[in-house]
């Protein structure tokens, strides 16, 4: 198997979206792309998935066997994708693709901080594997809240444990907004500035202890703009995972 690419992020933030651009991407330039769908709960997907957890796990079943909730099925079947994963690398090995873009559920917390999730990640044999997260460019028009959304991205890497790029989505949708977002994300100082003169001091005092602490242990994002409307910024995006895969999983 080739290099894997996990594409997580909060719900909405256009994982799906993204993960269709990426296999045109590398498509249009000669390699062999295919999807990996992980996300049991969708209905429905802009691309065909070429291996799809819905063939394993059917939430309907669950709801009906177990007399569970939307939820309660949800629940029961992240933690289900673990279990699945001999069939599911079986059916990605067969393909021989030199890369598998794979489409997490938009649930993030129970992709990353249940049990499956981590685990799916860290057994799925590959050559290399990373780990896009989408800051939803939408959610992150303020600095207080771009910290927490790093926050987030911090925890998923402390959970899945590998070499992480940091990407801004719907970057068509936030145009005024880009440079101060990428100046934040380039600058602990920029970043700072921004916070100081939020009038909420005491979160703007907490966020710039979050902020320079997540400096500190190397968490900070150094984000990748892009558009999976215009695939503005897709050529960046290429050129960060193929430096990520290429330095393995210690980076
Ligand atoms: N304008 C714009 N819209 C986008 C972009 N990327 C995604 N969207 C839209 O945002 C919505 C959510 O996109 P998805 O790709 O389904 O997001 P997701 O993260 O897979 O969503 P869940 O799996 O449900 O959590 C859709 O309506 C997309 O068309 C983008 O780059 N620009
Ligand atoms: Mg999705």
């Amino acid at each position: 198997m080739g290099n894997a690419i996990f594409v997580t992020g909060t719900a909405g933030s256009g994982k799906s979206l993204l993960t269709s651009r990426l296999v045109q991407w590398y498509r249009d330039r000669g390699a062999f792309p295919i999807t990996l769908n992980l996300d049991p709960g969708v209905v429905n997907l802009p691309y065909e998935p070429d291996v799809d957890v819905r063939s394993h796990i059917d939430i309907s079943t669950l709801m009906e066997n177990f007399g569970l909730g939307p939820n309660g099925a949800l629940v029961m079947a992240s933690d289900m994708i673990a279990t699945k994963m001999d069939d599911i690398q079986q059916e990605v090995d067969e393909l021989n693709a030199d890369y598998v873009i794979v489409d997490t559920p938009g649930q993030i917390e129970l992709f990353a901080f249940r049990a499956s999730g981590p685990y799916f990640v860290s057994n799925f044999s590959a050559d290399n594997k990373a780990t896009v997260f989408a800051f939803d460019g939408t959610l992150v028009s303020s600095p207080i809240n771009f910290v927490s959304i790093s926050l987030l991205s911090a925890a998923v890497k402390l959970r899945l444990k590998t070499a992480q790029v940091n990407v801004l989505t719907k970057r068509d949708l936030v145009i005024d907004k880009l440079k101060n977002i990428l100046d934040w994300a380039a600058s602990t100082q920029e970043l700072e500035i921004a916070l100081n003169a939020e009038k909420d001091a005491e979160y703007s005092l907490l966020s710039k202890d979050m902020a320079r602490a997540m400096t500190k242990a190397g968490f900070a994002p150094g984000l990748v703009a892009v558009s999976s409307t215009t695939m503005s910024g897709i050529i960046n995006l290429s050129a960060a995972l193929a430096r990520t895969l290429n330095q393995g999983e210690d980076s």
